[in-house]
C-alpha cells in the first residue's frame, strides 16, 4: 500500500526536524509519496528524491496584522496541498502549532484527512506548564487521529500534565545506520591538535539552558585532573557566550574546543571516547543515540527519556542532574578502563541495532498509518 503523506516539522530545530526528515526519506525509499510542508526546506533534505516534494509556507506581511499569521498560513497550505495532492494523512511533529494547524486543514478539506502527531518533548515539558497554552496542546492531541511520543517517559508526562483523553503510543527515535557507524577518523583527531593519548569527550546540543552545558564543563574540569583529555562542544545557542566565559574562568581554554554547528557529526563521534548529555529536561536525547551508533559510551542525567536510551552499567551510566562529582566519577570509570570502554562501546552499537533501528521504527509508523487509512 503506497501512501501520500504530508509531513510538517520545525525545519531548523534539532532532533525533531532530523527525525521528521529522515523518516520522510525512509518512507520515500519504500515508495510512499512524501510532501514536506514547512516554512523552509528541512535541513537534512539535501538531495533530490523523485517522490519527495517540498511546499513552502509563505506568510505575507499585511500592515493590518501586528504579528504575521504563520499558523493560519500553515493550516491553509496544508489544506491546499492535501486537497490538490489527495494526501492520505498528515504526520506533524509537535502538537502546537502543527497538530492544531493540521486539525484546521482536516476540517477545511472535508474530514477524511488523517492526522498523526508526534510529541518530541518541549511542547509538553516546557509549554505544557504554560496555562495559556495547555488547553490548546490538549486540543491538538485530542484532535489527532493517532498520537505518538518519543519515549515512555514523555507519554507518562503528557498524561500527568495534560490528562488528554487519547491513547499515546511510544515510538522511539532512530538513527540511519548507513550514516552513523564507527569510522576511522584518527587523522581528523590529529588535525584538531588532539594527541593519541588524550581522551575525547563530546557534548552536542543547541546550548539552551535546559542542556546544562555548565555541568559538562565543570565535570570535565574534574575528569581532566585525572586523565589527559579534550572536550568538544558542538552546537550553538543562547548559552554559548556564558559557556565560553566559564571555560576561561576555569582555566580550561586550551582543553575545550568550541566547534559551533557541524554537519557530519559521525566523523566527530568516531574519534570520541565519551558522550556527556547532562540536561535537566530531555524527552529522548537523539545525540546519545547517534553517538552510541558510532560506538561511543555515554554518561547522562537520570531524567526524562535518557534512562530509556542509556542502559546503565552496559552502555554508560546515569547521574542525578547537577551531581558533578558523580558524573566525573562515572566518566573516569569508563575512560580509565580500556576493557570496560570496549565492552560499553560494543554494547552501545548493539543496543542501537536491537531497539532503535531505522527499519523497525519505520515499520511501526507504517503500521500506524495503515491502521488509520485502512487498505487502499
Ligand atoms: O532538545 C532540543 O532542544 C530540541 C528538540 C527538538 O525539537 O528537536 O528536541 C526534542 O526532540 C528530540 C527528538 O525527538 C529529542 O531527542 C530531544 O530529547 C527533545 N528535547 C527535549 O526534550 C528538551
Amino acid at each position: 500500500m503506497k501512501l501520500k503523506i504530508g509531513i510538517t516539522c520545525y525545519p531548523t530545530v534539532g532532533g525533531s526536524g532530523v527525525i521528521a526528515t529522515e523518516l520522510g526519506k525512509l518512507l520515500a525509499e519504500k515508495g510512499h509519496e512524501i510532501h514536506f510542508i514547512s516554512s523552509s526546506m528541512p535541513f537534512r533534505l539535501s538531495k533530490v528524491y523523485s517522490n519527495i516534494y517540498y511546499h513552502e509556507v509563505q506568510v505575507n506581511q499585511y500592515s493590518v496584522f501586528q504579528y504575521p499569521p504563520y499558523d493560519l498560513a500553515l493550516a491553509s497550505k496544508m489544506a491546499e496541498v492535501a486537497k490538490r495532492e489527495q494526501l492520505d494523512l498528515l504526520h506533524v511533529h509537535y502538537a502546537i502549532p502543527h497538530a492544531v494547524c493540521a486539525y484546521l486543514a482536516k476540517k477545511m478539506t472535508g474530514d477524511s484527512l488523517k492526522i498523526v502527531t508526534t510529541l518530541h518533548g518541549t511542547d509538553i515539558t516546557v509549554l505544557g506548564y504554560d496555562p495559556s497554552l495547555n488547553d490548546m496542546i490538549r486540543f491538538g492531541i485530542e484532535g489527532s487521529d493517532a498520537v505518538t511520543a518519543v519515549s515512555e517517559s514523555l507519554v507518562q508526562q503528557t498524561y500527568d500534565l495534560l490528562k488528554p483523553k487519547k491513547a499515546i503510543q511510544t515510538v522511539y527515535n532512530f538513527v540511519d545506520e548507513r550514516i552513523y557507524y564507527k569510522k576511522d577518523t584518527q587523522e581528523l583527531k590529529a588535525q584538531y591538535g588532539i594527541s593519541q593519548d588524550e581522551k575525547v569527550i563530546i557534548h552536542v546540543s543547541n546550548f539552551r539552558k535546559v542542556k546544562r552545558v555548565q555541568d559538562v564543563i565543570r565535570s570535565f574540569k574534574l575528569i581532566q585532573n585525572q586523565i589527559p583529555a579534550k572536550l568538544l562542544l558542538v552546537g550553538d545557542g543562547p548559552e554559548i557566550s556564558v559557556m565560553c566565559n566559564l571555560v576561561q574562568e576555569l582555566g580550561l581554554k586550551d582543553k575545550v574546543l568550541f566547534l559551533g554547528k557541524q554537519d557530519n557529526l559521525e566523523d566527530l563521534y568516531s574519534f570520541s571516547d565519551l558522550m556527556l548529555l547532562l540536561s535537566e529536561k530531555e524527552s529522548f536525547g537523539l545525540v546519545l543515540l547517534e553517538a552510541m551508533a558510532c560506538g561511543v559510551p555515554s554518561v547522562g542525567s537520570k531524567i526524562g527519556g535518557i534512562p530509556e536510551v542509556i542502559e546503565p552499567g552496559k552502555t554508560g551510566y546515569l547521574s542525578e542532574v547537577g551531581d558533578i562529582e558523580d558524573i566525573a566519577k562515572n566518566a573516569i570509570n569508563i575512560l580509565s578502563d580500556d576493557h570496560l570502554h570496549k565492552t560499553f562501546s560494543n554494547n552501545s552499537i548493539k543496543r542501537v541495532k536491537d531497539y532503535f533501528s531505522s527499519q523497525s521504527v519505520l515499520s511501526q509508523y507504517e503500521e500506524l498509518y495503515r491502521q488509520l487509512v485502512g487498505t487502499k
